[in-house]
């Protein structure tokens, strides 16, 4: 096989093809997900492989589930008892109308990407304005440039651009809405948006202050206008719309989903904040120069990052 750098012109698909197995990052039962770290030439890749959900939205592609000729190619029992049988099956699949599983490509993989995929014990930090200050802003620094060009991508329509949901093509004001990557963009349940800002000058949470208040309700307003515009079966109060923080990119995004979908650590406690209660806490603040540089936020972080071994470890004094 011929050597492969990143940046060949190789079709997605053939990258996928070209995967060499080196070992299992992490796995998780909840989400039948797997990530997979390997390589692509002689460059480590990372395969985020997730079974997909069961289109309940489309009720004609549900009716012929059933039907062994259509929907169920194999059935083998595995027990009965009394009026119970559970059996295992094979469902008929087809990349266009049914695939059955999800792929995500990361390569070439930095050793930041192969840390977070992988399984790994998390610490709770709480982070005073001065740790902010001391460990995450020279972090900040080290993260933005290469790392975010993805969003770059974005922001100049080079990349996804034909996903765009909605645009606000203000430079200071405005963002592009568009599909997650973790979205299949099939499953109405399980919608997940990104909104990313058009100015570059908000890395995270803690560049907000109370001047940002006007525009941030209105990124809010705006968010629940286009998506319940685009996909009508969802209205206002169904939608989480939160920032994380950390998050892991430092160019300020936020999120949209559907509440019915488990976004699993994405949405949880140490890692979502809602977007209204940023802005109320805020509000809230007394001082009219005051913003989150000066606050306190408790997060979650994995272990395996350098941002714990070489930043709040150190700076915590904890081995
Ligand atoms: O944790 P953080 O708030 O930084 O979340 C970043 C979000 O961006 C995650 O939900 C990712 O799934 C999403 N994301 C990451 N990348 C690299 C891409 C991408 O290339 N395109 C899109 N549409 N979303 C991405």
């Amino acid at each position: 096989m011929a050597s492969l750098v990143p940046g060949d012109d190789l079709s997605s698909a053939e990258l996928i093809r070209q995967f060499q197995f080196t070992r299992i990052l992490n796995h998780d039962t909840r989400s039948k997900s797997i990530n997979i770290l390997g390589t692509i030439g002689s460059t480590p890749a990372i395969l985020i492989a997730e079974k997909t959900a069961f289109t309940a939205h489309d009720e004609a592609a549900m009716a012929k589930l059933p039907t062994v000729d259509s929907g169920i190619s194999s059935v083998r029992l595995l027990e009965r008892n009394d009026i119970y049988r559970w059996y295992m099956a094979t469902l008929v699949q087809d990349v266009e109308t049914s695939p059955g599983a999800k792929l995500s490509l990361i390569w070439p993989a930095t050793q930041t990407h192969i840390d977070k995929y992988a399984k790994q014990r998390r610490r709770v930090i709480r982070e005073t304005p001065e740790l902010y200050r001391n460990v995450l802003v020279p972090y900040i620094d080290k993260m933005r440039g290469d790392r975010i060009q993805w969003v770059y991508n974005i922001l100049s329509h080079k990349s996804e651009a034909d996903r765009i949901v909605y645009e606000n093509p203000d430079p200071r004001e405005g963002f592009i809405l568009l599909p997650d990557l973790k979205w299949d963009r099939t499953t109405m349940d399980s919608i997940y948006l990104v909104a990313i800002v058009h100015r570059r000058d908000i890395a995270s949470i803690r560049d907000l202050n109370k001047s940002q208040i006007p525009w941030l309700k209105s990124i809010y307003s705006e968010l629940i206008q286009a998506t319940t515009q685009a996909y009508p079966a969802i209205s206002a109060t169904q939608l989480r719309i939160y920032v994380h923080y950390l998050p892991s990119y430092y160019h300020f995004h936020v999120h949209v989903t559907n509440v019915e979908h488990d976004a699993g650590e994405g949405a949880a406690v140490g890692k979502a904040i809602m977007l209204s209660d940023l802005i109320a806490r805020l509000e809230e603040m007394s001082d009219q120069f005051y913003g989150f540089a000066n606050s306190t936020f408790t997060f979650l972080l994995g272990e395996n990052s350098d941002l714990w071994t070489n930043g709040y470890a150190r700076a915590l004094d904890i081995v």
